[in-house]
């Protein structure tokens, strides 16, 4: 399956020679950065290229993509015409879960080494796995609880991306305990038994590199009860908690009719929201809660590509990173795969809200760099990488980019950031390292063709059963 030959599974260690790069504190030129185990241990400033060392043009702290449903790639397009009545975000679920029903663990890991490679090659170093396609349709466990998780280990295992594996709890089909019904079923666990699933899970990824992280997502509060996430969180008292929250206005008017109190709200009041938590979309939030969690160090989950195709509604920025709220970015859904265009889409939703420009920046300064730089912050916080800045001791997720590109090369330093976000495409990465596994070179995947080969008769295997 892996071959080791290309995609090492053990850090690489090695000298990477940058024209320039953004270190924690700013530009510099002419840097060497020394890779070992995975770490960065050592940076020297205004030196000459070394031998044997691997040479690029400018080097980025690399994003981790810290919400993702590798499953739905493999449905991207397929919601997008209009039926009777009005589509929603709720019509789009009822399409999701048929869509789902036909999916086997063969197909879910060749879809996900897809997303990961395409993940990769767009310059994301790590993806956090948001996983609740657990069971067989009829809701009945493998022999292997954690079956389909270990695909998801298998396809980090040969892509090389960094993973943060996060079993979902989801225990009822709606706000207020209703039953788990059709589709719902291939994802429900007790409490209890979801413990016992972490503890596969972790079995699953142990052979997985030492940067591999098992974190848990309570899927939302419409998917979960207030005992069952209190117990849950209680038990797994270290590692990233990953939660939908707050996405949907429906959502909002459930939770209050339930729990007499908006979801966030709730949350802040009922659990020890910390630094290890996401909260995935957090869109409808009212000034309260947004200061509150902004101070509770957890992390906005961000995923605008997805909340705009479904509709979900704008994130309030400005405030939220007045208060000096963290965030990051996620891809959700993977309708697309594209990390400037998740910045761009950022900003520019506040952008058509407010009729402004230049939203995202607490006080004056690059947009580009200010999301940039936070969401690489952010996401390797919620991925529970130490990651997210070049700086002695970090987790070496990097990535190079090509500044004489002609989206570029007009560029200063200062403005190189903005140019990403707004000019360039992703064709401008050049290399990605993961935990110091050189994994795009060239812009490209050394696998690339087996695993598109393998995704194309997953896809044809779906659609022609
Ligand atoms: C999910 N996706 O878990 O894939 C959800 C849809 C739900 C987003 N919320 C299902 N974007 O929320 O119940
Ligand atoms: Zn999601």
């Amino acid at each position: 399956m892996q071959n080791a030959a290309e995609v090492p599974a053990t850090a690489e260690a090695g000298t990477v020679f940058a024209r320039r790069a953004r270190l924690t504190d700013g530009w510099a030129r002419d840097i060497t950065l020394r890779i070992e185990s995975g770490r960065i241990t050592a940076i020297d400033i205004g030196v000459s290229r070394p031998p044997g060392a691997i040479a690029v043009d400018t080097l980025l702290p690399a994003l981790g993509n810290l919400h993702s449903h590798a499953f739905q790639r493999a449905m991207a397009g397929m919601t997008e015409r209009k039926q009777a009545g009005q589509d929603s975000f709720w019509t789009w679920r009822t399409l999701m879960y048929a869509f789902l029903e036909r999916l086997t663990p063969e197909h879910i890991e060749a879809i996900a080494a897809q997303v990961f490679l395409e993940m990769l090659e767009a310059g994301y170093a790590a993806v956090g796995e948001f996983h609740y396609l657990h069971h067989q349709p009829d809701g009945s466990p493998y022999n292997d609880l954690a079956e389909t998780g270990a695909r998801i280990a298998a396809a980090a295992a040969e892509t090389g991306i960094g993973l943060t594996l996060l079993p979902v709890l989801y225990t009822h089909g709606g706000a207020g305990c209703q039953p788990v019904e059709g589709g719902q079923r291939r994802f429900a666990n007790s409490p209890d038994r979801f413990a016992r699933l972490v503890e596969s899970t972790r079995s699953a990824v142990s052979a997985l590199p030492p940067d591999t992280v098992v974190g848990i997502a309570p899927h939302s509060l419409r998917a979960t009860d207030p005992d069952g996430l209190t117990a849950t969180v209680t038990a797994h008292p270290v590692g990233p908690v990953h939660i939908h929250i707050a996405e949907q206005t429906r959502e909002i008017e459930q939770i209050e009719a339930w729990l007499r109190a908006r979801p966030v709200e709730w949350l802040l009041a009922n659990q020890s929201v910390d630094r290890r938590w996401c909260l995935v979309h957090a869109t409808h939030m009212t000034p309260d809660e947004i200061d509150g969690a902004a101070r509770s160090g957890a992390v906005a989950g961000l995923c605008p590509i997805t909340e705009a195709n479904l509709g979900d509604g704008v994130f309030e920025g400005p405030r939220y990173l007045a208060a000096g709220g963290g965030f990051g970015i996620g891809s959700d859904s993977n309708v697309r795969i594209a990390l400037g265009e998740e910045l761009r889409m950022l900003e520019y939703s506040q952008r058509l809200r407010d009729r402004a420009r230049n939203v995202l920046v607490p006080r004056e300064g690059s947009v580009g760099e200010t999301l940039y730089l936070g969401a690489a912050a952010g996401g390797a916080q919620a991925l529970g990488r130490g990651a997210g800045t070049l700086a002695t001791g970090s987790l070496a997720d990097l990535v190079a980019i090509d500044g004489s590109d002609p989206s570029l090369a007009a560029l200063s330093d200062g403005q190189l950031l903005d140019g990403l976000c707004f000019a360039a495409g992703d064709r401008v990465v050049t290399d990605v390292w993961s935990a110091g596994r050189h994994v795009i070179r060239s812009g490209r995947h050394p696998r690339r063709e087996e695993i598109r080969v393998r995704y194309a008769r997953a896809v044809s295997d779906l659609i022609n059963p």
